[in-house]
């Protein structure tokens, strides 16, 4: 209540009012009574419902508003919101900066954190709303290979003797952007060489079983593939030396 009261009234004449001796009136007076507002009630989080978990893809474009926040206060005062980052006083959280599983500089670590927003009214009471944000990855980027040559290997090699490793990138985070490397059915006899899934490791699968005299090179196929199945097809010549 922010109005002064105003009470008029028709007050009896009386023997004795405490500070004026001697002035007392018959007539009509008019007594002003101020009542203070009190700002004696919290705000109460009442949208969104409590908990609050938020799924937010990476891709989400910066600045979009992601959820926004409302308080009530019985006394009707002002609230105000704040954020640790993201946010505006108006309850609106914008998207957080660290959701970019791309940008190494601000990586989210780890794919969930808990902003803290307070509701304050005229800055005297604060109510705490926790909000927990999972980051959720998407598949943006297609493995790519990275330059590579021949290799070679000598006629007498035994199993197990590396030849070579071939590398791919993904600029994707996380399952997206883990590659694993497998060799795909050619006129490559099976089982004559292997491939680490992990590393991309090419090495020999058996023993004295190259001829150069035979066949002085083999074409290898290597399919890449990301966790979200982007795959990709490489070509290694693997040439024999006697
Ligand atoms: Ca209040
Ligand atoms: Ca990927
Ligand atoms: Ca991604």
């Amino acid at each position: 209540m922010t109005q002064p009261l105003v009470f008029l009234t028709q007050l009896r004449p009386c023997l004795h009012l405490d500070g004026l001796d001697g002035l007392i009136s018959s007539t009509a007076t008019q007594v002003v009574i101020h009542v203070l507002a009190v700002n004696d009630h919290s705000p109460v989080f009442v949208r969104p419902l409590q908990p609050v978990v938020l799924n937010i893809s990476e891709s989400v474009e910066p600045g979009t508003v992601v959820v926004t926040v409302k308080a009530e206060d019985l006394d009707g005062d002002l609230i105000q919101y704040f954020f640790g980052s993201g946010g505006n006083p108006n309850g609106a959280l914008i998207r957080p900066v660290n959701l970019d599983a791309e940008d190494k500089s601000v990586r989210l670590s780890p794919l969930s954190l808990v902003l803290l927003v307070e509701a304050k009214d005229n800055l005297v009471h604060t109510t705490l709303l926790d909000i927990t944000v999972n980051f959720q990855y998407v598949n943006e980027f297609a493995p790519e290979f990275e330059a590579t040559t021949t290799a070679g290997v000598f006629e007498n090699a035994t199993l197990g003797q590396r030849i070579a490793e071939v590398t791919a990138t993904d600029k994707d985070s996380g399952p997206d952007g883990t590659l694993s490397y497998s060799l795909l059915t050619s006129d490559v006899p099976t089982n004559m060489f292997k491939i680490n899934p992990d590393t991309g490791l090419i090495a020999l699968a058996c023993s004295n079983c190259l001829d150069f005299n035979e066949k002085n090179f083999y074409t290898l196929v290597i399919k890449v593939e990301d966790g979200n199945y982007s795959i990709l097809i490489i070509r290694k010549t693997i040439c024999i030396y006697n």
